[in-house]
């Protein structure tokens, strides 16, 4: 029988790796859209693509961008992908603010024309798009499940706002295999480092051997629902196997505050995080999300699953990982 096929969009970023490893594992022929750029950026997938097994055999990529659809479709109709897990785009919501127009464009119209792409596809494909929990930005009620209205309160989360509503109605209108995965924060050691749990991470990492003496940071009571990345991308996997397409919140369902992971992550080690964490007004956002914290029970229920790593473990393990990397003991990616 031949191997399932699959494309996946921001291939090189924290999920798509580890979507990458996965899907590796069960016999999938992956290939993955990389945005070409003066810098090489695959350093989370390059240990997949060095090795003669699966480089250029069972994992191919791409140059292309989202908007380019032509290119787009002419890589569909040679891949015939079964599935496609669309994660790219520009994810920084704070970020967000300095280029709003850039970033909907990427993330709501990007997504758009990968809906129409999949309108035209011959044969059956499923699509996952990475929603996010900053769809619902300020809910009036918490935990939050897929029923929740929206609320966005930035220009990212109003553009995933918008794809969400997009693929919801794709999904209706047209009867495509169309799921959403509402991810809470989701992190692991292949963070970005402008992502506030890789700052602390590394700053930890970093102060503990005497390479670096402060940490700036904006709000400390801002909280979040984090959870361990290589999870969240087992749920996506198990959406698009189910029978029929749906939404779903991936989420570990408890909030913890920004003071609350430093202090897990310098624990780690045996640092006080107070002689270190220096505030910055320019790493205050204009809106706060409030409230953000997700209820999963329905891909509990109907996918079998359930995050395993809560927020102490997470911070830990960033920490651990960032200091065999200071240390030389892991390759950096
Ligand atoms: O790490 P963050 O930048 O993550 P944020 O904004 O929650 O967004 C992430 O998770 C979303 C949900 O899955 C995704 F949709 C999104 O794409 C992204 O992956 O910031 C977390 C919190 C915020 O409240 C921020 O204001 O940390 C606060 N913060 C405080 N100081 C900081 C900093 N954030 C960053 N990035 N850098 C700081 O120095």
């Amino acid at each position: 029988m031949a191997s399932p096929t699959a494309f996946i969009t921001g291939i090189t970023g924290q999920d798509g790796s580890y979507l990458t490893e996965l899907l590796l594992a069960r016999g999938y022929v992956v290939h993955g859209l990389v945005r070409r750029a003066s810098l090489f950026n695959r350093s989370r997938i390059e240990h997949l693509r060095l090795d003669p097994a699966i480089g250029g055999k069972t994992l191919f990529l791409h140059y292309g961008d989202l908007n380019d659809t032509t290119s787009l479709r002419r890589l569909f109709r040679r891949i015939r992908p079964g599935e496609v897990y669309h994660f790219a785009g520009q994810s920084h919501v704070g970020l967000s603010f300095e280029i709003p127009e850039a970033t909907c464009h990427e993330v709501g119209h990007g997504t758009l024309g990968l809906l129409e792409l999949l309108r035209d596809q011959e044969h059956p494909v499923r699509f996952y798009h990475a929603s996010s929990s900053e769809v619902f930005g300020a809910p009036a009620t918490a935990p939050q499940n897929e029923d929740t209205p929206l609320r966005p309160t930035s220009p990212y989360g109003c553009a995933k706002a918008f794809a969400t509503n997009l693929c919801r109605v794709y999904r209706e209108a047209y009867g495509l295999f169309i799921c959403n995965g509402i991810a809470y924060n989701h992190e692991s050691p292949r963070r970005g480092e402008n992502f506030v749990t890789r700052k602390i991470s590394l700053a930890a990492a970093r102060i503990a051997r005497g390479r670096q003496h402060e940490l700036v940071l904006g709000q400390l009571d801002a909280a979040r629902d984090w959870g361990y990345a290589p999870e969240f991308v087992e749920g996506m996997w198990h959406a698009l196997q189910r029978q029929e397409p749906d939404d779903y919140v991936f989420a570990t369902g408890e909030s913890h505050t920004l003071a609350e992971f430093i202090d897990a992550a310098f624990a780690t080690v045996g640092l006080d995080w107070r002689r270190y964490v220096q505030f910055d007004a320019r790493y205050v956002r204009p809106i706060e999300p409030v409230r953000l914290v997700g209820d999963a029970a329905k891909a509990h229920r109907l996918l079998g699953w359930t995050p395993r790593t809560k927020m102490a473990d997470l911070a830990r393990l960033m920490v651990q990982a960032d200091l065999a990397l200071l240390d030389g003991a892991e390759p950096a990616r």
